[in-house]
């Protein structure tokens, strides 16, 4: 597959603080809430943690030089707030925490690689988890936007690109609603509120970067949020009703907010109270307040109306909290999977992306994460993930469609660069294009980096 992309699209790798850089209790950095779930017999699988996790910390040059033998041009990771504020708090800031994320900067930066920063990529601090409640608490969208006040006066000179949340859905069904990721809450209303937090953070980190940073530094900032396609099941209204309606309550949650002021009407008409309300000021602070938006994507499902349906098959976790929308998801059983058990439908990666454009009138997008988890193998040295180039290239291949049609798509980031903390799975599944050995931390490249590395430089054809 010859690269037919525009020539200025941005090609880059993701990873996440917590997911790859260990060194948990190194050098003045305070516990976040992770470091705590991972405690918790039973969270996570055969009870792993992130106390080392790639050794990321320990290994900036080696892996800066992963990204460089690469060639893209963007490498976005996260910052671990508790790295930077032990407590969560800027009464307290750790300068060596400082001192790695200014190291990394500059080592990418010398080797003409533009860092994409996430402010907050799930690791609340444990102290504001315990003092504050969390995302649920009065306090913590002001205490967010005075942590990123700190990140941008120390490294807004050399980052120019910013992402604040990502994906607030994740934290606030699979955080407060499912319990499966940190801090393991299980509610039907919690999300809804912690929901509204995250967004409210978002705003108030914006408004500090614009009226302080920008006019300095310059720079862009957004929020990136994930959604999976949601395809109608049968060719009828009800269904094409249901899948519109898994797309608001899933990607329109968090998005309408930061384009158009609002939570969708869908929400407020299906939740009423159990839905927190912006006031007029908040609404304002929200509208416009992302350059671009980031999308995470993985997958597609079937959505179907679910009224009438009792559920006893599989529920999927991806569906968010779906008494509340209606919805009956499911997927193909001649859909090929990935080890998450992720459908691979590359057609939903080009639907999701005209929906998107057409909803939000045409913005700038950003892949900020696709890719997918195999049983990848090291054999003689090498790991031959020929399922996953293929991934690679058939998504790529939608996401080239989808620009043909007019959608401002800008860059794609893959995720991973590297195999890594795969959160409540643990280590055994593995998204990364290099292969990690977490016995020897070696990094080798797998085939599907080889590919991905030549396809950015042009020399696939
Ligand atoms: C994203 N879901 O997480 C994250 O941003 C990454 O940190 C993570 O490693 C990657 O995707 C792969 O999982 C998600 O259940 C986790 O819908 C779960 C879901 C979606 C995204």
């Amino acid at each position: 597959m010859k690269n037919t992309f525009p020539k200025n699209f941005i090609w880059g790798a993701a990873t996440s603080a917590y997911q790859i850089e260990g060194a948990a209790a190194e050098d003045g950095k305070g516990p976040s809430i992770w470091d705590a779930f991972c405690q918790i017999p039973g969270k996570v699988a055969k009870n792993e943690h992130g106390n080392i996790a790639c050794d990321h910390y320990h290994r900036i040059e080696e892996d800066v030089a992963l990204l460089k033998n690469l060639g893209v041009k963007a490498y976005r990771f996260s910052i671990a707030w508790s790295r930077i504020l032990p407590n969560g708090r800027v009464k307290k800031i750790n300068h060596k925490g400082i001192d790695f994320y200014n190291k990394l900067i500059d080592a990418l930066i010398a080797a003409d690689i533009q860092p994409w920063v996430t402010l907050y990529h799930w690791d609340l601090p444990l102290a504001l988890q315990m003092e504050e409640n969390g995302w649920l608490g009065e306090n913590i969208s002001d205490l967010f936007a005075d942590y990123a006040d700190i990140c941008f006066k120390h490294f807004g000179d050399r980052v120019k690109n910013w992402i604040t949340i990502n994906e607030a859905w994740v934290v606030a069904i699979l955080g407060y609603g499912q319990g499966v990721f940190a801090p393991g809450k299980i509610s039907n209303t919690a999300p809804y509120k912690a929901g509204h937090h995250v967004l409210l953070a978002h705003a108030k980190a914006v408004n500090i970067f614009r009226k302080k940073y920008f006019p300095i530094h310059g720079g862009k900032i957004g929020i990136t949020n994930n959604c999976d396609w949601r395809e109608p099941l049968m060719d009828k209204q009800a269904d094409k009703d249901a899948a519109q309606r898994a797309l608001e309550f899933f990607f329109a949650w968090f998005t309408d907010p930061v384009f158009k002021g609002d939570y969708p009407k869908v929400m407020k008409d299906r939740l009423g109270e159990k839905l927190p309300q912006f006031s007029a000021e908040e609404k304002a602070l929200l509208k416009g307040s992302s350059d671009f938006i980031g999308l995470n994507h993985y997958t597609t499902m079937y959505a179907s109306d679910a009224s009438g349906i009792t559920q006893d098959g599989p529920i999927y976790g991806n569906g968010g909290i779906s008494e509340d929308q209606n919805v009956n998801l499911s997927v193909d059983k001649n859909w090929k999977r990935t080890s998450m058990n992720w459908a691979v439908v590359p057609w939903g990666c080009k639907n999701l992306l005209l929906w998107i454009a057409d909803r939000y009138d045409n913005p700038d997008i950003y892949i900020t994460e696709n890719g997918c988890s195999y049983n990848d193998q090291l054999v003689d040295g090498a790991c031959e993930d020929n399922n996953r180039v293929d991934f690679i290239q058939t998504y790529l291949a939608a996401c080239k469609e989808a620009i043909d049609q007019g959608v401002n798509l800008k860059g794609y980031f893959i995720w991973s660069l590297m195999d890594n903390f795969e959160w409540a799975s643990g280590y055994e599944k593995r998204f990364g294009i290099h292969f990690v050995d977490f016995e020897t931390l070696e990094r080798t490249p797998k085939a599907s980096a080889k590919w991905y590395g030549k396809f950015i430089k042009n020399e696939v054809t």
